[in-house]
């Protein structure tokens, strides 16, 4: 065994490698929009009557839900936004690194540069971060604002946490106040567009266009009351409130979940939401407030026609 066959052995194991990895960002990159295409080819939930519009999530999905409010659409574009000027930067650095590991290799740059100052290359080292920091942070702070106005509702609904499901207390509608169950397993009905898993006994039914406030709170332990495609995540907190609002766009059904560890039951805490136009949403409150006169729970199955509208 000569000196040159280990020499050859090294530069095949270190260098070989070295090339490949090069290539596996952009490996993982192609699989990433691989997959986002067939997400979207896949459609959203093929269970569900053809004509309605079910914003659940679905296989495959990549990135976030389509957005059903206008809080989920700016914080979509947030999103996108920080993720190309990380990846921007990500890029530059990968190139930078790659360029002096290639360029200034102790085989190719025996002798090193003693130079370990440089002032115009200081200055720009910390002004463009801070300008990177700065056209981040600008469009964050207008979103936080953006999402913590509450004013001006069109309803509020109280949100109430319980082991393991939701109370729906609408503010100003007496006789409205109602618990939402998760549909078990067993009684799942694909037929009817029911999700297993995420469709509940009683949703929760909005009006299409208007604003609404939700007071989010808990009797018992903390819970999360979390809607992806509506842009809304707070915490139900026992002894307090938590306000957060959104205004839906479609009619149709949104989903959430409970996303707080909150015991046993955590996972068949769904969030359903039934947004309708405002006509069907009064309708359906006079029928709601009917039943409660003689001590039935708001009805729910007629509401899918409404939201296919
Ligand atoms: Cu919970």
């Amino acid at each position: 065994m000569n000196r040159r066959f280990f020499t050859t052995l090294r530069r095949g194991f270190f260098l070989r490698p070295s090339r490949a990895a090069c290539l596996l960002p952009g490996v993982i990159v192609a699989l990433l929009f691989s997959h986002a295409a067939l997400a979207q080819a896949a459609g959203s939930n093929p269970l569900a009557p053809a004509d309605a519009y079910v914003n659940a999530p679905h296989n495959w999905q990549m990135w976030l839900p389509v957005p059903g409010s206008p809080m989920e659409a700016k914080i979509d574009w947030l999103m996108r936004y920080v993720l190309w000027i990380m990846a921007a930067v990500v890029a530059f650095v990968g190139v930078l690194m790659g360029y002096v590991m290639v360029r200034f290799s102790a085989r190719k740059n025996p002798v090193p540069s003693q130079v370990t100052h440089n002032t115009l290359i200081e200055v720009i080292w910390i002004v463009v971060p801070t300008i990177l920091l700065a056209i981040v942070i600008i469009p964050s702070i207008n979103l936080i604002y953006y999402e913590g106005n509450t004013a001006n509702p069109y309803l509020t609904v109280t949100v109430t946490g319980h082991q393991w499901y939701w109370e729906y207390e609408y503010h100003g509608v007496p006789g409205l106040d109602y618990t939402s169950y998760m549909i078990p397993d067993d009684q799942i009905n694909p037929a009817k567009g029911q999700i297993r898993r995420l469709s509940a006994d009683h949703p929760l039914v909005l009006p299409v266009g208007e604003k609404i406030k939700f007071d989010i709170t808990s009797g018992d332990v903390l819970h999360g009351f979390y809607l992806p495609s509506l842009g809304v995540q707070k915490y139900a907190i026992p002894g307090t409130i938590q306000t957060s609002w959104t205004l839906i766009t479609k009619p149709g059904t949104y989903y959430g979940q409970c996303n707080q560890i909150c015991g046993l039951g955590h996972d068949a805490m769904p969030i359903e939401i039934k947004a309708v136009p405002l006509k069907d949403y009064l309708a359906w409150v006079k029928t709601a407030q009917a039943n409660d006169a003689q001590n039935m729970a708001p009805p729910a199955d007629e509401l899918a026609d409404a939201a296919t509208n």
